[in-house]
């Protein structure tokens, strides 16, 4: 597949892809091609077993605006049914591999969305959180109400989607929605830091850790606790199991090959 709006990089750093929103004068908004484009991109990154960590950006001044408003102005819901977008947004959430966004700008409706479906979110100073839906007579369709809900709480979403208010990165932070604040100059770098950090780890146990955080999100605590203790379970079948245990008695690094 050709990209058009989004640009790929399979080795930005070591085990680490980078993942650019690039339609810059539209504020990267959502079209349907674009999010067609990172489907098929995160598909083939998580199949890429030279990868370990995505980061996925837009640019200084927008993370991503939305959804394409102008895509979207003449479509009744039956032509939505029929476009089935919600298929392609559920196969960016089942990336199995750890997704990092690092957001400047706006990062309003679905880009917000889009950045908490990602795994942790680095921001500059400079970003600015909404789900401003409710100003153009809809409301959050991809998630919106329920992430930003058990991130920051009932009342600063019912505040956010209500009124459509943004709020900045270090409201966020404080409020838990996003991981580290860095300055603009810095939040590609501060990804890259923390997508490096992750890809130290073995790739067996970031995989089966990110699938039991998430399930945390879906499941009772009951039903959590037994799909953690299955996937604890699991890295003992794994020899970055073996290795990373023998590098803790050896007082060594460890050397995780994925296996
Ligand atoms: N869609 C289309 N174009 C957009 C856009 C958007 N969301 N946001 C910005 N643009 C375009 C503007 O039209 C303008 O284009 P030209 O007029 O130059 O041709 C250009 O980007 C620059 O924008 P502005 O001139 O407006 O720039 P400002 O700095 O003055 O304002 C702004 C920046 C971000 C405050 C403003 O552009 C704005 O309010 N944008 C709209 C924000 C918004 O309402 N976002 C929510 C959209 S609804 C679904 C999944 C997800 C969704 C729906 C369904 N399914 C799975 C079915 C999500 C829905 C949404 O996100």
């Amino acid at each position: 597949m050709e990209y058009q709006f989004i640009l790929v990089e399979n080795n930005y750093r070591k085990h680490i892809a980078l993942v650019q929103l690039n339609r810059p004068k539209e504020l990267n908004a959502l079209n349907l091609q674009l999010m067609l484009e990172l489907k098929d991109a995160l598909e083939k990154l998580d199949k890429n077993e030279e990868v370990r960590c995505i980061v996925i950006t837009g640019n200084e001044q927008a993370f991503a605006a939305g959804a394409d408003i102008k895509q979207m102005e003449s479509r009744t819901a039956i032509d939505l049914l029929k476009i089935d977008q919600f298929e392609t947004w559920d196969q960016i959430r089942k990336t199995k591999k750890p997704v990092i966004a690092a957001v400047s700008g706006f990062a309003l409706g679905g880009g917000c969305e889009l950045a908490m479906t990602c795994d942790m979110i680095v921001a500059s100073e400079s970003a600015k959180f909404g789900q401003p839906e409710i100003k153009i007579g809809i409301m959050p369709g991809a998630g919106g109400t329920q992430r930003l809900t058990r991130a920051v709480g009932k009342a600063l979403a019912m505040e956010m989607v209500l009124t459509g208010k943004f709020i900045s990165a270090e409201e966020a932070k404080n409020a838990g929605l996003i991981n580290r604040v860095v300055p603009e100059e810095l939040y590609l770098e501060e990804a890259m830091k923390l997508a490096a950090e992750v890809c130290q780890m073995s790739p067996i146990s970031i995989r089966l850790a990110k699938e039991s955080v998430l399930k945390a999100f879906d499941a009772g605590l009951q039903e959590g606790l037994y799909f953690e203790r299955k996937n604890f379970y699991m890295c003992f079948t794994s020899e970055d199991q073996k290795e990373g245990m023998k590098a803790f008695v050896e007082k060594r690094k460890p050397d995780f090959k994925g296996n």
